[in-house]
């Protein structure tokens, strides 16, 4: 009788003690498993959101530049003469990679296009301000430009396709092609602008 009771009183303390804590050892054991499994997950994750933010940042940062080069490019005419339509900056106007004197469209043909005497700019790395300074804040990025003659765009959802280049002078459009890529040219942010002469 004795031992039933001292049996008896050890089980309801057991389950009592057990009850109180919440938690078995196996429990407990299975959490921290858990647990264990669980961070790796959480920091993958955590790196893939960190990354894509950073991503949108540098498409932000990018497009500002396209916008702000192509409003540059907007403010300049059509063409500098009818005597002089040629896809080049003109006489005078070119001094190391100073835009200031650049007062027509095709001038920034030199980003892309070699002219007597003077290799093409290419993209530049990282992007100029119009006055030829480096942006170092966004050595990230390269900036590069087109200018292309076209024929009048027709209309109609084949728009894109009906751009056919023109020699130059012989049309009044103008295709201009902003582009800022980064990641190795692997990522870029790039603009298309249709100029008409008025
Ligand atoms: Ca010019
Ligand atoms: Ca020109």
């Amino acid at each position: 009788m004795v031992y039933w009771r001292k049996h008896f009183y050890y089980n309801t303390f057991a389950c009592r003690l057990k009850h109180a804590m919440g938690f078995t050892l196996i429990e407990v054991m299975l959490t921290l498993t858990l647990f264990a499994i669980g961070i790796p997950v959480a920091a993958y994750l955590f790196s893939v959101a960190f990354k894509e933010e950073q991503g949108t940042s540098l498409h932000t940062q990018a497009a500002f530049l396209a916008a702000e080069l192509m409003d540059e490019i907007s403010q300049r005419r059509f063409r500098e003469s009818t005597l002089l339509p040629g896809n080049s900056p003109d006489a005078g106007e070119l001094s190391a990679l100073d835009r200031r004197n650049f007062n027509d469209i095709d001038d920034y043909s030199i980003f892309s296009e070699d002219i007597p005497g003077q290799n093409a700019w290419g993209a530049l790395t990282p992007p100029r301000d119009e006055a030829g300074n480096s942006l170092s804040n966004y050595s990230k990025f390269s900036q590069w430009v087109q200018i292309q003659n076209i024929l009048p765009p027709t209309s109609g959802p084949t728009v894109r396709a009906s751009y056919s280049i023109q020699t130059e002078g012989t049309t009044d459009f103008k295709l201009v092609t902003v582009k800022i890529s980064w990641d190795s040219g692997k990522r870029d942010v790039t603009l298309y602008k249709v100029f008409a002469k008025q």
